[in-house]
């Protein structure tokens, strides 16, 4: 019997790994698509997810896209005389066997220019599409919800 329920858990454990939020390419995996519900008429939104990186070349995040927004855009924190800002940045490399989190008061993706609204309230999803020098596309489902999650990785259900 627990035979059975260990080959149970191991045939559904791959089903976790594609869930809506997590894509994956090769060497890359994206993981933890979210984004925080905003109030209503906020002019721009942010995206977070983990970017895993499995393989021995470093990639390098060039851009990302929404169909629900007219532009995208990377950003980062920087500390400026005292004071934390955001600010744009080109791209994103991602190390060789190493993790990239996107978070706030970090690296986050810049939705500007909304177009889909309906989009943007907690328990819904939009699709992200990053493209990566090496890599190629990769598209996720990023989760709308209420907070950030107290820890990102590992995944638990
Ligand atoms: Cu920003």
């Amino acid at each position: 019997m627990l035979k059975k329920i260990l080959l149970l858990a191991a045939l559904l454990l791959p089903v976790c790994l594609v869930e809506a939020h997590e894509s994956e390419n090769g060497q890359l995996s994206i993981a933890h698509a979210w984004s925080m519900e905003l109030p209503p008429n906020a002019p721009t939104v942010a995206a977070y997810f983990v970017i895993r990186n499995t393989g021995t070349q470093a990639d390098r995040l060039i851009s990302v896209d929404s169909p629900i927004a007219g532009a995208a855009q990377l950003h980062e924190h920087v500390n400026q005389d005292g004071l934390m800002k955001m600010q744009q940045v080109e791209t994103v490399d991602v190390p060789a066997a190493g993790t990239l989190t996107f978070a706030p008061m970090a690296y986050h993706v810049m939705l500007l220019d909304l177009k889909d609204r309906s989009k943007l309230t907690t328990g819904q999803t939009f699709p992200l599409t990053l493209h990566f020098e090496k890599a190629g596309d990769l598209s996720v489902q990023v989760i709308v919800q209420k907070q950030a999650p107290d820890d990102a990785p590992p995944h638990n259900h």
